[in-house]
């Protein structure tokens, strides 16, 4: 008789004890968090240096995660903004790391908090980190056929942002196909095709941001 035993379910459980106090801790101090996620290279710290200068009624800052440097978090503090850099070996951030760096935050006090996850299309989208919204990045370049694969991360998004749409066409990708792929596995998501690099379809995007609260 074969039985299976989920290994990491112990895991997950404390992960979600810490994401319960998180939750808590950000909603007592009125900090709307988001949390980004993708595949490496997406754009998510791009669009982040896109969208921070225009949400100019929000005090922002970031938590960045990465395996090593702390190169996404000097990108952030060039445009101004405060951000703690969290390096992990790690393909994912959890719930305990985010409370901790949160914490050195506090004098920032931000109304808006941006954790830019490590880039995998898989492993962050099972790890609660207590934010208020999830958001999945994923560039035109990667295929239509990829939401589809990887439906977890898509599945639990409160908003999806099609990146990269001005490459689109080296890459043999249609918009309209990634859409509905996009759709099918992400039915309630807001969705937003744009290019981080061009602008276009930036601002429907910031609206959406500068519109979340607590909740
Ligand atoms: N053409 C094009 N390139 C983009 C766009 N957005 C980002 N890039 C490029 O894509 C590459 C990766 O962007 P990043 O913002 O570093 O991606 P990331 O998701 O933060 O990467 P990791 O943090 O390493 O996972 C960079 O060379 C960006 O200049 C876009 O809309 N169009
Ligand atoms: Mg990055």
């Amino acid at each position: 008789m074969t039985q299976k035993v989920a290994l990491n379910a112990p895991v997950l459980r404390k992960n979600d004890e810490f994401a319960a106090e998180n939750r808590a801790w950000f909603a007592a101090r009125r900090w709307t968090v988001i949390n980004l996620m993708s595949g490496p290279g997406a754009g998510k710290t791009t669009l982040l240096e896109k969208t921070l200068p225009r949400l100019a009624t929000r005090r922002c800052a970031v938590i960045e995660g990465d395996m090593q440097t702390d190169l996404d978090a000097s990108r952030i503090r060039a445009v101004g903004i405060a951000a703690h850099q969290i390096n992990v070996n790690s393909c994912h951030l959890d719930a305990r790391m985010v409370g901790e760096a949160a914490r050195t935050l506090i004098a920032v006090d931000p109304d808006l908090l941006f954790i830019e996850n490590i880039g995998n299309l898989v492993c962050p989208a099972a790890y609660d980190l207590g934010e208020a919204w999830r958001v999945t990045v994923f560039s035109a370049a990667e295929g239509s056929d990829k939401p589809r694969k990887y439906p977890k991360m898509f599945l639990q998004s409160d908003a999806v942002v099609i990146n990269k749409i001005d490459l689109a066409p080296y890459c043999d990708v249609s918009l309209e196909e990634l859409l509905e792929s996009v759709r099918a596995v992400s039915p309630r998501a807001a969705v937003f095709p744009l290019s981080s690099r061009t602008g276009e379809g930036l601002e429907a995007w910031v609206e959406w941001v500068a519109a979340r609260e607590v909740r």
